[in-house]
This record gives C-alpha cells, structure tokens and sequence, in this order.
C-alpha cells in the first residue's frame, strides 16, 4: 500500500517536471488579458540598421543571436530605408526585425530571465511549411509551435507556458524569409491559477491567525 503510494507521486512528480502545456494565441488583446504586466521592444528607437549575422544583438528583455551563417542582408533590425522591398513598413514603423531561417540555418531569441509569455507581429512566416518556434524549457525540454497563418501576410501570434522559457529558435525546413517586430514579455511573473490559490490561502491563514 505504502509502496503504491510512493510510486504514485513519484509518477506526479515525473509528469509535473517533463510536460510544459503550451497555450498559443492569434490576438494580442486576449494574450494582454492574461498577461496584465508587459513590455513591448517595437525597434523604433533604433537609428541605424543593427545586425546581429555575426555578433548577439542584446535589446534589455532579450538577445536576438544568427544561429549559423546569416544569409546577405538578413538578420538585422531594419530601419528605414528598407532592404527588402516586400517589407510591411505600414505595418511595423519605421523600424523591424528582419530574419532568414532555412535548416541548418536559425535564430535565436534569448530571454534575459526565463519567461512564461511572449507574443509578437510576424509578416511573411512561412512559405512551403509555416515557421517553427522551438521553445526550450527551465530545467530542460522542448516544444514545437508554428506560426499559422498563409505566410504572405501580417500573423500575430504567441503563447503561455506552463514551464518558462529560456530560449525560442526560430527554424523552418524550407526556405523562409520574415519579418518581427512589437515583441512582447511579461515585465512581472504571470501568475500562474495554483500559486494564487496558494497566496489567498495564505492570507485568509493570516487573517484568521491575527483575529485569535
Ligand atoms: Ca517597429
Ligand atoms: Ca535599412
Ligand atoms: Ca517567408
């Protein structure tokens, strides 16, 4: 009995540890919703193009890193006037990152503290196959989420994780082109249901504890 016991949340404790649920969003205002608190890097107070194909590009909440050798006139933040013609400057300012992935060929975004959230504008992920986002997990693991969407248009889209994040690799198996910008952290922890149970049980405690 004591032994299906141990067995049991040993079992729990496995599973807690190596499944990450992922919760992906398209709309910026119902990611907002669950995440109050956050930063917006929209690349606008750049002044000059800044690549980042040989060295990290660190922006405060996160680096952006070429992961193999950069293709010509990708990975960088774009600042008008634009390298590549098909830019969506209507859409993203006067100033975007510009990124070109195809295996073995990524990028990386770093965040500078694990994070639980992240969200952004895409433009132009996917081709043949939608860009994938690998995420790498505190404590290990990873995940795979793609960017939906047609792949020739503006498609926001990011997530919530149960198990923070350290890293997201941008990657595609086939040739893909994109753009970022409007990238979005939680600046205070997004509070997770279970924690906040625990808080409001802690300060009824607390409250019952002073009245005696
Ligand atoms: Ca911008
Ligand atoms: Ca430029
Ligand atoms: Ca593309």
């Amino acid at each position: 009995m004591k032994k299906t016991w141990v067995a049991f949340l040993f079992a729990v404790a496995c599973t807690s540890v190596a499944q990450a649920s992922v919760t992906t969003y398209t709309d910026r205002t119902t990611w907002n919703t669950a995440v109050p608190v956050s930063s917006t890097q929209t690349f606008e107070s750049f002044a000059a193009d800044t690549s980042f194909a040989t060295v990290p590009l660190n922006v405060g909440a996160f680096t952006l890193a070429a992961v193999g050798t950069a293709e010509a006139g990708t990975d960088l933040v774009d600042v008008s006037p634009f390298i590549n013609a098909a830019s969506p400057a209507a859409l993203f300012g006067n100033a975007f990152v510009t990124i070109f992935v195809q295996d073995p060929l990524a990028a990386d975004l770093i965040f500078a503290t694990p994070q639980n959230a992240f969200f952004a504008d895409f433009y132009a992920a996917g081709n043949g196959s939608q860009l994938d986002l690998t995420l790498s997990f505190e404590g290990g693991g990873t995940a795979d989420i793609l960017v939906p969407g047609t792949g020739s248009s503006q498609q926001s889209f990011g997530f919530i994780s149960t198990t923070a994040v350290t890293s997201i690799r941008f990657n595609n198996s086939s040739n893909d082109g994109f753009f970022i910008d409007n990238i979005s952290v939680p600046s205070a922890a997004v509070p997770e249901p279970a924690s906040a149970g625990l808080l409001l049980a802690g300060i009824v405690g607390l409250g019952w504890r002073r009245r005696r």
